[in-house]
């Protein structure tokens, strides 16, 4: 059975500068992407920007530009700039401004409303600009969306609207039999509440003369198509476009925030049902990035964190990892400085980088710069090492990132003891021991291949280089299951820099 993995974000609004909200949910997707590729998929992972829509246009307003000027520089200069420095390690960026996105759009457009589930009506409700959809008196707290800025505005305008309402009964059954479908289980259980009522039809069309840009719907000049409509459809658009729909799309995983659930778990899988496409495969959803007080983040508030800075900062390495461990998806996280810091220093300078320094030190003292003859497979460090694929790769696919990671760390502290009590510098003293001081160095530099693999998705270039000051080069998740890989003989480099120096340590150095 060949192994396919399509990996989607959503894509961000470009009305703004990204934030680390933005950077953590690409980072998600990026650790999900990378950890496939490992692991033998046959991996797609999209990203890209949501650039139609009024939010967008009166954003463009407010800064004195063309809309079109507008998101140009945002996308390229701003998100798709940050995700490269960042190393998210995407296979295709979307913008929805592009040619292929809007033919496509107007092809789904067309096909549903020639089925007759599109129609003309007028409509008055309240509407969010936020968060561009209409919304009713139910999800209002104190009169406002739950996330908005500002409370939704009365509207009243004739529209096209989608016989979303319809398709209810067949969404509800489907998610009741399918309970992987979303995920984590807390939100699948809010999307079950929400089909439990009527949901209404969809409006997915937007009055030319009142929101200018936009996707035209393609029998009426008169009108654009709603940013929903539009947005949603560039999981699909940018794998037609590049030839993949039908080897990755049954695959597709899409990783989004808690805030857009009813978009994706509501209004996605009813339109792809009326354009006779098939679901996606897995609706990931996770919690919001909040300031260490817990609240939220806002610039405002003068909590935000910039993540360039924080990338400038502590560099690519510690915030993917910071972001993967210290969140858990179904809650929301709060994130900082801090807590950057101190994982850094305990997991990634402490436990790893050390642990890589001192067998460095060992093996230039004892070995000559070389590494040793494969110790024995049979040894307990060893059989911990080659299960530990095992025990990680179905955290990974049950989106259990922190556990994952934190297996791993484990091992690597199991790694530093099996150090300390060999205690390789005694065995050194004495050349009858000859045998056994290789097999305790080959144990830790082969532990740490193992290791290296196993977090190369969360610290992708750090990994690499951990390998490259043993001499090693890349090695996939099925690698890791096998001991005695790391080639004996093998010369490692005579300099190697210190892969994560601690902290206190840069501040002196006034780096
Ligand atoms: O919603 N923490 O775009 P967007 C974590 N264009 N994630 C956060 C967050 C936070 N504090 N704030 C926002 C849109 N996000 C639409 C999507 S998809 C077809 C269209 C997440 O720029 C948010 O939940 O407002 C969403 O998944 C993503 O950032 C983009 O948000």
């Amino acid at each position: 059975m060949s192994k396919v993995f399509y990996v989607t974000t959503a894509i961000d609004y470009a009305n703004a500068a990204p934030h680390i909200g933005h950077v953590y949910e690409k980072i998600l997707a990026d650790f999900l992407a990378r950890w496939h590729r490992l692991d033998g998929y046959d991996t797609y992972f999209l990203t890209g920007t949501d650039e139609h829509g009024e939010k967008i246009s009166k954003a463009a307003a407010k800064a004195g530009k063309s809309p079109k000027d507008f998101v140009d520089e945002l996308s390229e200069g701003a998100f798709r700039a940050l995700y490269d420095r960042l190393g998210i390690s995407y296979d295709d960026f979307i913008r929805t401004t592009q040619e292929r996105h809007k033919r496509y759009v107007q092809q789904v457009l067309q096909k549903v409303y020639d089925a007759g589930d599109i129609y003309y009506a007028e409509y008055e409700g309240l509407y969010s600009v936020g968060s561009e959809r209409f919304v009713t008196e139910k999800e209002l707290v104190d009169g406002i969306l739950p996330g908005d800025s500002e409370p939704p505005v009365l509207r009243r305008e004739a529209n096209y609207f989608f016989r979303m309402e319809k398709y209810r009964p067949w969404l509800l059954e489907f998610l009741q039999n399918s309970p992987e479908f979303i995920q984590p289980a807390g939100y699948r259980n809010e999307v079950l509440e929400m089909l439990k009522e009527p949901i209404g039809d969809l409006s997915i069309s937007r009055p030319k003369d009142r929101v200018p840009w936009g996707i035209p719907i393609p029998w009426d000049e008169g009108h654009v198509t709603y940013v929903w409509f539009d947005a949603l459809l560039n999981y699909v658009s940018a794998l037609v476009d590049k030839g993949n729909f039908e080897s990755h799309w049954p695959h597709a995983w899409h990783v989004i925030g808690k805030d857009i659930l009813k978009p994706h778990a509501v209004f996605w899988p009813t339109m792809l049902k009326a354009a006779g496409l098939p679901l996606y495969e897995k609706l990931v959803v996770h919690g919001h990035i909040l300031a260490l007080d817990g609240r939220k983040m806002g610039k405002s508030l003068g909590n935000a964190i910039d993540p360039a800075e924080v990338l400038e900062k502590y560099g690519l390495d510690a915030l993917h990892y910071t972001l993967l461990r210290d969140t858990t998806l179904a809650a929301d996280s709060p994130f900082g400085e801090p807590v950057i810091v101190s994982r850094l220093n305990s997991d990634l300078a402490n436990d790893l980088g050390n642990l890589l320094s001192r067998v460095r030190t060992m093996l230039i003292k004892y070995c000559g710069g070389a590494l040793p003859e494969p110790s024995p497979a049979g040894s307990q460090i060893a059989r911990e090492g080659v299960s530990l694929a095992a025990r990680v790769r179905p955290l990974v696919r049950e989106l259990r990132f922190n556990h994952a990671l934190e297996e791993v760390l484990q091992y690597v502290r199991s790694l530093n003891k099996y150090v300390n009590d060999s205690k390789p510098w005694e065995l050194a003293r004495d050349e009858a021991n000859r045998k056994a001081l290789d097999d305790v160095l080959y144990t830790v530099v082969e532990g740490l291949r193992i290791a290296s693999v196993l977090l190369e998705a969360a610290i992708p270039n750090k990994a690499r280089e951990l390998r490259q000051a043993l001499g090693l080069g890349d090695y996939g998740v099925a690698d890791t299951e096998r001991w005695g890989l790391a080639p004996a003989g093998t010369r490692i480099p005579e300099e190697a820099p210190i892969l994560f120096p601690k902290l206190e340590a840069l501040e002196r150095e006034g780096k």
